[in-house]
């Protein structure tokens, strides 16, 4: 029951391209779940508040050159300084809708042409989500979204490779939601999936690690 000793809170993971609506749905989810009395919290990766983050923000914005490994690995590192915090946060109760993680990681990295496996490694232990959520979305529609910014990766033909090293990670667990679909419909399939991911943590479901 809710009591349970075993009770916990749900790791939650968004991924999707760059434009593919992930950030404002994560908001619209985490606020769902507060009115609904969940205790919540909003997470992205990369964490651009910690020093790890800041050199990934100076990179992204192509302030920094850094070796493809290199900063694959600073990715990587940036989630690692989390994983403790959030495997507390998670035994304590409280779920946590994460805003991209390892997923964008291999799939940003290996779109480069690293080796997809080479990019997997670093992640493994790291706490397994219970719940992955693809907003699908062609590389060609989310460019038309405009506000592309100057960051680096936002760019067509990238993204397009980074849809295909996507479509290489997904297992059977994954929910897809077209993310073409209005807001709203976007929005009530991803509070039913979540909302059911929540109740099964709350009744004990256990933790586990990547990959799994
Ligand atoms: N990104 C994000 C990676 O390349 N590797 C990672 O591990 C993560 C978490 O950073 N284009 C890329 C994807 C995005 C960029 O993310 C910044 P956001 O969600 O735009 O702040």
């Amino acid at each position: 029951g809710c009591n349970s000793d075993n009770s916990r809170g749900s790791l939650i993971v968004l991924e999707g391209l760059d434009r593919s609506g992930k950030t404002s749905q994560s908001h619209r989810l985490v606020s769902h779940l507060k009115d609904k009395g969940v205790s919540v919290e909003l997470w992205r990766f990369p964490d651009r508040t910690t020093a790890v983050g800041q050199m990934i923000s100076a990179y992204l914005a192509n302030e920094s050159e850094l070796d493809d490994r290199a900063i694959h690995l600073l990715f990587s590192a940036n989630r690692w300084e989390k994983r403790s915090l959030m495997e507390s946060k998670l035994r304590s109760g409280i779920s946590l809708i994460v805003d991209r993680y390892s997923y964008s990681g291999v799939a940003f990295s290996s779109a480069k042409g690293l080796d997809l496996e080479w990019c997997k490694a670093p992640e493994v232990g790291l706490v397994a989500p219970d719940l992955v959520i693809y907003l699908d979305i062609s590389a060609e529609k989310a460019s038309e979204r405009g506000g592309y910014g100057a960051e680096r990766y936002e760019q067509l033909e990238f993204q397009k490779k980074v849809a295909e090293t996507y479509h290489t990670l997904y297992d059977d667990s994954w929910k897809i939601i077209d993310g073409c679909l209005p807001v709203e419909a976007v929005e009530e399939q991803l509070r039913e999936l979540a909302l059911g991911t929540v109740l099964s943590c709350q009744k004990g479901k256990p933790l586990s690690k990547l990959w799994s």
